[in-house]
């Protein structure tokens, strides 16, 4: 197979980095993006088998850093196959008549804007090139709701739809789009979530198996090894541990 440049949003931890592992260890050719770069470095010398490996620090609600990053990249880094839009958060699991306004900010900001603000600078390269393929990492909280879930569901229902919308646009291009909606795993999303409470984080995946970030890493790496004109629109993928339950009912009384 031949070597392509996958670029990872979010390759400081969970699911980011174990792309990037999983990603080298295939020979690919990486760009390593996340805020936490000393996380970014250690991971780059750690990788074993990639063709190179290219560390930016970016925050992807900066549109203009991420153009930066996109045109300084070394030439052999220019023409990207594949962008793995998967930096993303959740943050807090109050209901909404009490969030704090300023983390519904950065959900929005980073979820939503940043994953269109990553594929809006990549994805011209790859039309013209007609070669590449975009994998969106949303969540099943974009179909089933949770108490809590709010404004988190509401932009990783974006990043499904937005998936699709993306497969309209690119008919004809030869860019293929995949959406990936995992469940419960375990990462550093739950201690995001309750801001660095390691105890709340635990009692997530407490008595369960739950996915854990190499799971996802081989769905990405599958679905980008297709043969070229095979696109997985949408896979969602949860633990065995993990289902539906039935409606809430609220009764007076
Ligand atoms: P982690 O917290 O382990 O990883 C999140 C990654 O996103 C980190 O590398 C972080 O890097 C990066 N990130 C966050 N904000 C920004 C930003 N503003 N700019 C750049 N990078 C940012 O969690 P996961 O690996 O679990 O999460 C990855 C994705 O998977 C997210 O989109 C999440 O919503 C989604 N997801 C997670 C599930 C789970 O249960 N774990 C289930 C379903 C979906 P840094 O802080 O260094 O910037
Ligand atoms: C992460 C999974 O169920 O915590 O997207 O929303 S969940």
């Amino acid at each position: 197979m031949s070597v392509k440049t996958i670029f990872i949003t979010g390759a400081s931890s969970g699911f980011g980095e174990a792309c990037a592992r999983a990603f080298a260890a295939a020979g690919d050719r990486l760009i390593l993006t996340a805020r936490r770069k000393e996380n970014l470095e250690a991971l780059r010398d750690e990788l074993v088998g990639a063709a190179g490996v290219h560390v930016v620090q970016l925050d992807v609600r900066n549109f203009t850093a991420i153009e930066a990053a996109v045109a300084n990249l070394p030439a052999e880094f220019r023409e990207i196959d594949v962008l793995v839009n998967n930096a993303g958060l959740a943050l807090g699991l109050e209901p909404s008549h009490q969030v704090d306004i300023a983390d519904w900010d950065v959900m929005v900001d980073t979820n939503i804007k940043g994953l269109m603000y990553c594929t809006r600078a990549i994805l011209p390269g790859m039309v013209e090139r007609k070669r590449g393929h975009i994998v969106n990492i949303s969540s099943t909280a974009a179909s089933w709701p949770y108490p809590g879930g709010n404004a988190y569901g509401g932009t990783k229902a974006f990043v499904s739809q937005f998936s699709r919308n993306l497969r309209a646009d690119l008919l004809g291009k030869k860019v293929r789009v995949t959406c990936i909606e995992p469940g419960m795993a375990e990462t550093e999303f739950s201690n995001v979530r309750f801001k660095g409470d390691g105890d709340k984080a635990d009692q997530v995946y407490a008595g369960t198996e739950p996915l854990t970030a190499v799971d996802i890493a081989e769905t990405v790496t599958w679905v980008v090894n297709r043969p070229a004109h095979v696109n997985i629109n949408s896979l969602e993928v949860m633990t065995v541990d993990q289902a539906w339950g039935p409606f809430a009912i609220h009764r007076e009384g």
